[in-house]
């Protein structure tokens, strides 16, 4: 390793003239605050050290994950004794790192107290990096702030020759919204834990903070329930097209959600009532209407199964189902679904949704659905998604003036599943083709009439799989559109152009291709 190191030095050292190849505001999401200090380009070198105060060392170790193998440096992680606001130094190990180099006006406390759980600062000068924030997450997102500053090839999972620049300048940076997600649907097509668990990578990237899990649905239940286990047995076992499906266990579910945590992103688990229920009721027939076993459905048509509403028994299922999913979630939230249950009249549904909702928030967690249990009575904390296509919307503005918030995820802006253009080989069209453009054309703040920008907890990029088989198909309707969305959760308003932004996004196309994940090259983006 140390000669690897050394040679690695060497074809540097060559390199070292010429300008840095990354701006320092070519970052995605756009940051808040950018100040470019052209004198205070950095290049790190094989001696390099990150300085960790230490309840950042565990960012700091994921940080020298990424950049040790491109670079091929050892880049060992020590702690430093330092209280108060986290930092992180990266910088050679003979200087002590590039605080003393930052004017005390520029990193005074004014921009500290701003920071929130999830800012951070960063400063790069000739003398190394510093990423303060007042938190781990704060401090994890400035670190993926800085793989983005390294040249492209940082993304290579082998060492290669460059010139490890980072800008000089200072950047200041929070998030718009606290809520920034993406939905993975592992209930039509079921996802390996590796997929998903290569999903949060994916979303950490750009600072999306929630993934959530769409467990359940006619296709296939995907989530081990102890108390009732024929629910992954049987109901696990199939999934769109006729394919074997599969399941989480508890342990593989556990592994999810600390692999997450570990990067900052809150699971949300979603188990999709009263309708979306096929899979449950050939599991358990008592929990149907006919209290007879409907065949396994393997096919792509939506509304036409629910648990008995009238029925005791589907209370208790129920009540235990949330129960053991919420012990086994670390996050605040439970998604409940709620969407397309045409076959339950409204006034069933609305009650079955009442007490469903009491039940989730018995298990201390707060309530998430579709924007169709908007006419349910508010519970604490409720949280409504919208997924309309039309921002005019009265049940669901009336849902946000009786307390509820929305996370938003209109189909025609934010549906990852829908088709980029009419020769998308995969997806949908039912909300409309959404090209880049379209998926980060829109202002979450403003887009449902009657709903003010403070009811917006946040956005959601939710990816429905009935067509989507494999991770590379995962990632085709993730990429590019996925950092569209999570800018629009993450930069504030001002920040927002579609000139810049297709810019700067081009810039990723050859990231992720040294990364090996692979993306639908739009026309739109002008790809290097
Ligand atoms: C509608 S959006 C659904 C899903 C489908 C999706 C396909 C929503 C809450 N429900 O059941 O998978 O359309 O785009």
């Amino acid at each position: 390793a140390a000669e690897l190191a050394r040679a690695a030095e060497g074809r540097a050292a060559e390199t070292l003239a010429g300008p840095v190849p990354v701006r320092l505001g070519d970052v995605v999401p756009a940051p808040e605050q950018v100040r470019p200090d052209p004198a205070g380009d950095f290049t790190l070198s094989a001696d390099a050290v990150l300085r960790v105060s230490p309840t950042g060392r565990d960012v700091a170790e994921q940080l020298a994950g990424w950049l040790r193998p491109a670079t091929g440096f050892p880049l060992p992680v020590t702690d430093t004794a330092e209280d108060g606001p986290l930092t992180l130094t990266l910088s050679p190990a003979d200087v002590a790192g590039p605080a003393d180099a930052v004017p005390a006006a520029t990193s005074g406390a004014a921009d500290g107290a701003r920071l929130g759980d999830e800012g951070y600062r960063l400063d790069v000068t000739t003398g190394g990096v510093r990423v303060t924030a007042l938190t781990p997450a704060g401090l994890f997102h400035g670190a993926q702030t800085l793989r983005q500053l390294l040249p492209a090839p940082i993304e290579s999972p082998t060492a290669v020759p460059a010139r490890w620049a980072v800008p000089g300048g200072t950047i200041v940076d929070r998030p718009r919204f606290a809520y920034r997600g993406a939905m993975l649907d592992v209930a039509r097509h079921f996802f390996a834990v590796e997929d998903v668990l290569r999903v949060v990578d994916h979303l950490a990237r750009y600072k999306l903070n929630h993934l959530h899990l769409h467990l359940t649905d006619d296709q296939g239940w995907r989530i081990a329930v102890d108390s009732w286990p024929r629910l992954t047995e049987a109901g696990g076992a199939t999934e769109v097209g006729g394919g074997p499906g599969g399941w989480y266990t508890r342990d593989d579910y556990r592994r999810i959600v600390t692999y997450a945590a570990r990067r900052h992103v809150t699971v949300v688990p979603e188990i999709d009532l009263p309708g979306h229920t096929n899979a449950a009721l050939v599991a358990y027939p008592e929990l149907a209407p006919t209290k007879i076993a409907p065949p396994p459905y393997t096919g792509t048509e939506v509304g036409f199964s629910f648990v008995d509403p009238a029925d005791e028994r589907t209370y208790a299922f129920v009540a235990d189902v949330v129960g053991e999913v919420a012990a086994l979630t670390p996050g605040p939230w439970l998604h409940l679904g709620g969407d397309e249950a045409f076959k339950v009249p409204a006034g069933s549904y609305r009650a079955f949704v009442e007490r469903a909702q009491r039940l989730v928030a018995a298990t201390g967690k707060t309530v998430v659905g579709w924007h169709q249990l908007a006419p349910a009575a508010h519970v604490d904390g409720r949280v409504l998604q919208w997924w309309g296509t039309d921002g005019d919307d009265p049940q669901t503005a009336d849902a946000v003036r009786r307390g509820a918030r929305l996370i938003l995820s209109p189909g025609n802006h934010a549906y990852l599943d829908m088709k980029y253009a009419p020769d998308t080989p995969i997806g949908h069209d039912w909300a409309g083709l959404i090209d880049v453009r379209r998926a980060y054309e829109w202002d979450p703040g403003s887009h449902v009439r009657g709903v003010p920008a403070e009811a917006v907890l946040g956005v959601e990029a939710p990816l429905w799989t009935e067509s989507v088989t494999t991770l590379t198909e995962v990632e085709y309707m993730f990429f590019p559109r996925l950092p569209a969305v999570a800018e629009l959760g993450w930069s504030p308003r001002e920040t927002h152009d579609w000139s810049g932004f297709r810019s700067r996004l081009a810039a990723h196309g050859p990231r992720w291709t040294t990364a090996g994940i692979s993306f639908h090259p739009s026309p739109e983006i002008p790809w290097p």
